[in-house]
Parts: structure tokens; sequence; C-alpha cells
């Protein structure tokens, strides 16, 4: 009886035990009023191989992974479909660098506001998880160069 009791455990342990995936210090850019892009920025981390499929946000029409890099001294932006997250590293958004974007703003960001976003994730066996984030809205430093290109 006992055994039988452990292998059930178990068997909910690995369908419900995926806090593999961990996002932390995430926020959104502030906006101007009529602004209709802001950036995203958080640090995911996972404990085994997982992938970043898909975000959406009821604030924005879209959201997109984006990763900026420098090219012969010129910020680029490339979209990118989705974002491996190798097991034990940590993946930085930040200005710069990986970011999220949300498109198609329905409404201004203002600082103290928190922006609800959902973040759909693949474990390593392909299983999806999604995670729901709130993202709070900060001023941050602005950076002229960082979307030149929207
Ligand atoms: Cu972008």
């Amino acid at each position: 009886m006992k055994k039988v009791f452990a292998a059930v455990v178990l068997g909910l342990a690995s369908m419900y035990g995926y806090a593999d995936v961990s996002i932390k210090a995430p926020w959104v850019r502030a906006t101007a009023p009529a602004q209709k892009v802001a950036g995203g920025y958080m640090q995911i981390s996972s404990t085994t191989n997982a992938t970043l499929l898909k975000l959406t946000s009821p604030v924005a029409s879209s959201v997109e992974l984006h990763a900026s890099t420098m090219e012969n001294g010129v910020m680029k932006m490339r979209y990118l479909e989705q974002l491996e997250i190798p097991a034990g590293k940590v993946i930085e958004f930040k200005p710069g660098g990986y970011h999220i974007m949300l498109i198609g703003l329905k409404k201004q960001l203002v600082e103290g506001d928190k922006i609800p976003l959902k973040l759909l994730f693949a474990d390593n066996s392909n299983k999806e998880h999604l995670f729901e984030v709130s993202f709070p809205v900060q001023a941050g430093a602005r950076e002229k160069h960082e979307h030149m290109h929207h």
C-alpha cells in the first residue's frame, strides 16, 4: 500500500512539478501618451532545458521576442521566433540585448502600473506550460538608440 502511494506522489510531481522555469526582475518601460510600442525586460532561468514559445498581453495587440545587436556601430533589432533557455543558464533581457516588444499598445503604460503577460514555455519533453507574470511599469533610463527601427 505504501509503495503504491509513493508511486502516485511521484507521478503527480512529474506532472505538476514544473517549477523549473523562474522569471525574475520583470519590468516594462513606461511610454509616452501616443507611443504604440514598449520594451519589456526580465531574467529567465530554468533547471532543465526549456523554450519560450509565445507571449501575450491584454494591453498589446502582439508581443514579440527581439534581440538587439551592434553591427558596425549600428544597433539592429532581430525578431526571434522562440528562445531556447538552456538548463542552468540565466538569460537576461535588458536594454540593448534580448527584450520583449509590446506592439500595438491599447493604453499608455504609466509608472506604477502592472502589466499582465502570459508566457508559454515548452519543457524538454515538449509539454507546454503557461506562466502568468505581472510586469511593473518603470521609467527606466532612456536609451535613444534602443528602438530606432520601430
Ligand atoms: Cu524591439
